[in-house]
């Protein structure tokens, strides 16, 4: 049986009386773990939850973490060739003489995989545990 004009209009107007019925929500927010682990300097890991917008990259779950979490807080500097390198994690900053750096890895199932790309770039998955290292380099890195 065809819907009369009315009662599409009626349908139509029911629609966008349900609650987000054709509303425009938004991304979904993806929940993600960020750990900093400092064994150089002997400083006791942390642990936080943060999160993306769906798609979104690991920065924006940085940032956000950074304006709630008032014991989280990073630095970067922009890389004319490969974006966004993190500098320091809660005021430990990497040195060139001493050749360290915030290495950035995920872990699963206490397996660490080190990102391919820096944070402007990574794309997290839904839980994923995000690990920042404080590491040493070699010049064969
Ligand atoms: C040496 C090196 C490093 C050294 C740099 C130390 C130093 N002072 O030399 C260290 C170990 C610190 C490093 C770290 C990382 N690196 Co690196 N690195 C290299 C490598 C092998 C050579 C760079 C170089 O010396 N070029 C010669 C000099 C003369 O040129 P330059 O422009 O001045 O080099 C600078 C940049 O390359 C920068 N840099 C190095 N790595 C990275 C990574 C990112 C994301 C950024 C923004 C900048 C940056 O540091 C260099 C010295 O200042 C390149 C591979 C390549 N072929 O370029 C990868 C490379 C640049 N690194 C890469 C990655 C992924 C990382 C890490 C994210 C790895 C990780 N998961 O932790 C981290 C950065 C984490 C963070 N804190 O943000 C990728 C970048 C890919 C991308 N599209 O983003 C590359 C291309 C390797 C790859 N996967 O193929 N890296």
């Amino acid at each position: 049986m065809a819907l009369r004009p009315a009662a599409l209009l009626s349908v139509g107007f029911l629609l966008l009386l349900t609650p987000g019925g054709l509303s425009h929500k938004g991304p979904a927010s993806v929940p993600i773990r960020v750990s900093v682990e400092n064994d150089l300097s002997n400083m006791t890991p942390e642990s936080y939850s943060s999160s993306v917008v769906e798609g979104g990259v690991l920065l924006g779950a940085l940032r956000r973490l950074q304006e709630t979490e008032t014991d989280f807080k990073f630095t970067m500097k922009e890389d004319p060739n490969f974006g966004l390198f993190v500098e320091s994690v809660n005021g430990v900053a990497g040195n060139e003489q001493e050749q360290t750096y915030w290495e950035i890895l995920s872990e699963s199932s206490r397996e660490y995989t080190r990102l391919e790309v820096g944070v402007g770039c990574y794309t997290p998955a839904a839980n994923e545990h995000i690990v920042f290292r404080f590491s040493t380099w070699t010049s064969e890195q």
